[in-house]
């Protein structure tokens, strides 16, 4: 284990910016703004989160699905058509109730501490409704998303299919979301040609294995870049149409999601993040903004204010600094009042121990919102020995109606059966 304790400040700093400099010209937009992020650790908060000893809650029992790093993309489905809720972890899935691993195509455990998978956002679903659930993978940053065919509990290799006519996927968060209200999920993220903020839809007639990309914003714009960090959907103004927001601002939506009309509106979002949640935290009517730092440390609220003239911004108000690399995050009522909560949780060895803190231990956690009540969350740890991936599954999986937690990462496969008494 690499004990970061060892470095100073200096010398993470100097690693930061010697990884910075490897990075191609995709990332220059962003070094800035990391390094920043660095520089105001070292100067004005801890660099990392503090050593104090965590006690995991007895509200989730853990289930260790594998130990092996497969996949930082996590996915939950009933693949074989047995009533029971299965795993998808990359190019494996874990068969309930045993867990029993299967390949859908040829793979292999990497390493954690030098490599990153090809699987680093999973989601189950449907594509091509012929009543068996199929798998969609996104890969490495910039690369096509893809989707895996569900032979129907047929042996061999389940077949490969490309999304949107091999579309790059910008954006480190990319959202599963239904951004048209069809009841099935698109892929909210950025085109990394176009630059531009975009949705993919996946195929509505029942055969059709086709999906199709669709603008939101104009091309050229801020959160396109294959490492951009942090997007969200959700209504910003409150005229009753979802925007997207990034943390440069927001893209007011309107009625037309196709013809890449929406126009962006500067506001102050914060620092690089994962996925970004909407929600009015403090019950004032307005709609605010929960992230959380993908690769330093942090999870906030932005409080959403009027400017000085009358615009949308948003006020910052840090929640949390008990564990980085909080590279993912959902919603989700865990404890059944009827409210969202926030999970987040740390991306084990997100960069391969080369960040603080990322080699600490992998905290996964809850925030619990009280809009009536400052300062309106409470936050709970889950577990220290799970972490969270690139995205988090939040589904009831032993039949209980209390959605449980799954999470795939460099620390392994986890379940978290949710057991919070109401
Ligand atoms: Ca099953
Ligand atoms: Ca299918
Ligand atoms: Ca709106
Ligand atoms: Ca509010």
């Amino acid at each position: 284990m690499i004990d970061m304790k060892k470095y100073t400040v200096g010398q993470c700093l100097l690693s930061g910016l010697l990884l910075c400099g490897c990075l191609t010209g995709a990332y220059s937009q962003q070094t800035k703004s990391l390094f920043n992020v660095r520089k105001q650790q070292a100067e004005n908060a801890p660099a990392r989160a503090e050593a104090k000893s965590i006690v995991p809650s007895t509200d989730f029992k853990k289930t260790t699905i594998t130990r092996d790093f497969i996949s930082e993309g996590v996915a939950v489905a009933d693949l074989n058509k047995d009533g029971r809720m299965d795993i998808v972890a990359g190019y494996y899935w874990f068969e309930a109730p045993n867990w029993t691993r299967h390949q859908m195509a040829p793979s292999r455990v990497f390493d954690p501490r030098k490599e990153y998978s090809e699987s680093f956002l999973n989601l189950g679903m449907d594509v091509n409704q012929d009543g068996w659930d199929d798998v969609v993978i996104i890969d490495f940053p910039g690369k096509p998303a893809f989707w895996f065919e569900n032979p129907k509990n047929k042996p061999g290799d389940w077949q490969k299919h490309i999304i949107a006519d091999s579309v790059g996927i910008a954006n480190e968060s990319p959202g599963f979301v239904d951004i048209d209200g069809d009841g099935r999920l698109d892929i909210l993220c950025g085109d990394k040609a176009k630059k531009q903020i975009v949705w993919l839809k996946p195929p509505t007639k029942p055969g059709d294995t086709n999906w199709k990309r669709y603008a939101l914003s104009k091309e050229n714009v801020a959160g396109t870049e294959i490492f951009s960090h942090g997007i969200g959907y959700g209504d910003v103004d409150k005229d009753g149409i979802k925007d997207v927001v990034i943390r440069e601002g927001w893209f007011k939506g309107t009625a037309d999601n196709q013809s890449g009309s929406w126009v962006f509106h500067p506001a102050d979002l914060g620092e690089p993040c994962s996925h970004m949640q909407l929600l009015d935290v403090n019950g004032d009517g307005k709609n605010d903004v929960v992230s959380a730092s993908a690769h330093a440390l942090g999870v906030w609220w932005h409080e959403q204010v009027a400017d000085e003239q009358g615009g949308i911004n948003f006020k910052t108000h840090l929640m949390s600094t008990t564990t980085a690399q909080t590279h993912s995050s959902i919603m989700a009522d865990l404890n059944g009042d009827g409210r969202a909560d926030y999970i987040t949780g740390k991306r084990f060895l997100a960069h391969h121990g080369r960040d603080p803190g990322d080699s600490d231990a992998p905290i996964l956690m809850w925030f619990e919102f009280t809009p009536d009540k400052e300062p309106y969350y409470t936050e709970h740890v889950i577990d220290n020995d799970s972490g969270a991936g690139l995205n988090i599954v939040a589904q009831d999986m032993n039949g209980d109606r209390m959605p449980d937690l799954v999470i795939a990462n460099k620390n392994g496969v986890f379940l978290l059966e949710n057991k919070i008494k109401k």
